[in-house]
């Protein structure tokens, strides 16, 4: 580690006040970086994938995933088998990462509102402000943030470069799974039909990406930052990515068909009511196995394009002063638990790929520590050698990137609406509803969390230990929040979904 580079009283320091009502007080102390130091800093490649769960290679979430590229660079870094995202949805779990601040003390868990409009955020420097402090070139395309940051002068603020916003691409004429429940969702479709891969706008952020690496300034360091919309629903690939995988029910996840009957009700508050389809309707319809290969399809779409971007690192003669990092913003259902989609405190909704590679980084890693995607701005800037700042709520992950096996002791925690979390330590998974409910699955001898524990009378002890890893913060939804928004009364056990009324003996929406 580059400690001379540090310069800790000359950096950013934001002083994080008034813990309950979220207060903020911003102390700026901002000073030029020496030229000195800027041309030995690294380079940062900072790659998102949206949606993308354990379904990797080396992840082993998936028998049949094909991810070469990704398995590549896991293999020339370190790669973490056990990274959880502390929100599983895009908005809560991107603002948690790039700001440095759990859901639970940020009041961000719905799609909206966008961080900047919230009294005490609105002047908060996230990840990619804090390089462009110090002395970095910030650049951006796809999707990184989950909505837009406003008019140009709005996003000058955020980044430096901003280039294309990808997104979906090409599309089919109408959909192709037909009416789905809820609403009919535009998003909600997935499949092949014809089109140019060259048509999709992650095939156009890759391009970007790569001209943005090749035409590099040797001399100002660069953080890039390039967001992947696949495989997000709607998933469509062409047909040379269908081709990877057999058209057989291989392919579906196992699942327990009476999984359910040991989770709480209160489970299923946290997706009520969603476009997302359930198991139901997915078999029903013929579309379980479509859903798995469609998916599948565009993760290996995905990895090539992040091929693309390894290959331009190679080639332009910085790869060995250049980090690479890859992370989703969290996992998705395809089945398991009779869901689809996210919003869920579950092993499929929580666990996430994260690999980093580059200068300080250990060659072969495999970390199976539990880690949180908050983790990554402190360790960005520890490997950057740029001023840490007390007002993160990760731990750098530095120790496990130099040695997989060191120590660790804090596990990973994933909050969904006030009052829901679930701990994930080594062995571990236990979750905590609103209303009290419990989970708690062994990992070692039940992977697929089928076989709640939470009331054997043998765990009490375990449970105990667990539960002082809760958030210390327990926020309310910010001014704002909408989409995907639960609170809880607990006197009245009244929960309220999306401005909706829960009752007890509600049935649950198909
Ligand atoms: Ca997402
Ligand atoms: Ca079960």
């Amino acid at each position: 580690m580059p400690t001379s580079f540090f310069r800790p009283d000359q950096s950013l320091r934001l002083v994080f006040a008034g813990i309950a009502g979220m207060t903020l007080t911003l102390v700026l102390a901002v000073t030029q970086s020496t030229a000195a130091e800027s041309t030995r800093k690294f380079n940062v490649v900072f790659i998102a994938i949206d949606d993308q769960n354990d379904w990797i290679g080396h992840l082993d979430g998936h028998p049949l995933a094909r991810t070469p590229h990704l398995d590549r660079l896991a293999e020339r870094g370190t790669t973490f088998l056990n990274a959880h995202c502390q929100a599983p949805l895009c908005n809560p779990s991107r603002t948690s990462l790039l700001l440095g601040l759990r859901p639970s003390t940020t009041g961000i868990y719905g799609l909206a509102p966008w961080f900047r409009t919230v009294d005490g955020l609105r002047h908060r420097v996230t990840l990619p402000q804090h390089f462009h402090a110090h002395g970095y070139r910030t650049l951006t395309a796809g999707k990184i943030f989950h909505g837009g940051a406003g008019n140009a002068a709005a996003r000058a603020e955020e980044f430096d470069v901003w280039g294309p916003a990808g997104g979906i691409g090409a599309v089919p004429p109408q959909k192709l799974v037909g009416e789905t429940p809820m609403g009919n969702h535009p998003l909600m479709d997935w499949g092949c039909f014809p089109h140019r891969d060259e048509d999709k706008g992650d095939y156009q952020v890759a391009s970007w990406a790569v001209e943005q690496i090749r035409g590099a300034d040797p001399q100002q360091p660069f953080f890039l930052a390039a967001g992947f919309f696949l495989p997000h629903v709607p998933c469509y690939a062409t047909q040379r990515w269908f081709d990877l995988f057999p058209d057989d029910d291989r392919l579906l996840p196992p699942i327990k068909h009476d999984d359910r009957l040991d989770v709480p009700r209160f489970a299923w508050y946290l997706h009520w009511r969603l476009p997302e389809p359930r198991l139901g309707w997915i078999r029903e319809n013929q579309q379980w196995r479509q859903l798995t290969r469609s998916y599948l399809a565009c993760t290996s779409f995905v990895d090539a394009q992040i091929g693309r971007i390894i290959d331009a690192v190679d080639e332009s003669g910085f790869a060995d002063r250049t980090i690479i990092l890859v992370w989703s913003d969290h996992g998705w259902h395809l089945g398991e638990k009779e869901i689809t989609g996210k919003n869920s405190l579950w092993e499929r909704s929580t666990r996430v790929p994260l690999i980093f590679a580059g200068p300080g980084v250990s060659r072969g890693g495999r970390c199976t520590r539990p880690v949180e995607l908050l983790d990554i701005y402190p360790t960005l800037l520890e490997l950057c050698g740029i001023a840490s700042r007390d007002d993160l709520e990760g731990i750098s992950l530095g120790p496990l990137l130099r040695n997989a096996s060191a120590a660790r002791e804090r596990p990973a925690v994933t909050s969904h609406n006030p009052g829901n979390h679930s701990v994930r330590s080594e062995r571990w998974r236990y979750i905590r509803y609103a209303d009290a409910s419990e989970e708690l699955y062994d990992h070692d001898s039940d992977p697929h969390e089928w076989s709640n524990r939470a009331s054997d009378v043998g765990f009490a002890d375990l449970k105990i230990d667990l539960r002082r890893w809760l958030p210390a913060i327990d926020a309310r939804p910010a001014p704002g929040s909408a989409q995907r928004v639960l609170v809880y009364d607990r006197s009245s056990d009244e929960a309220n979904w999306e401005g909706e009324p829960i009752h007890r003996t509600d049935p649950i929406p198909k």
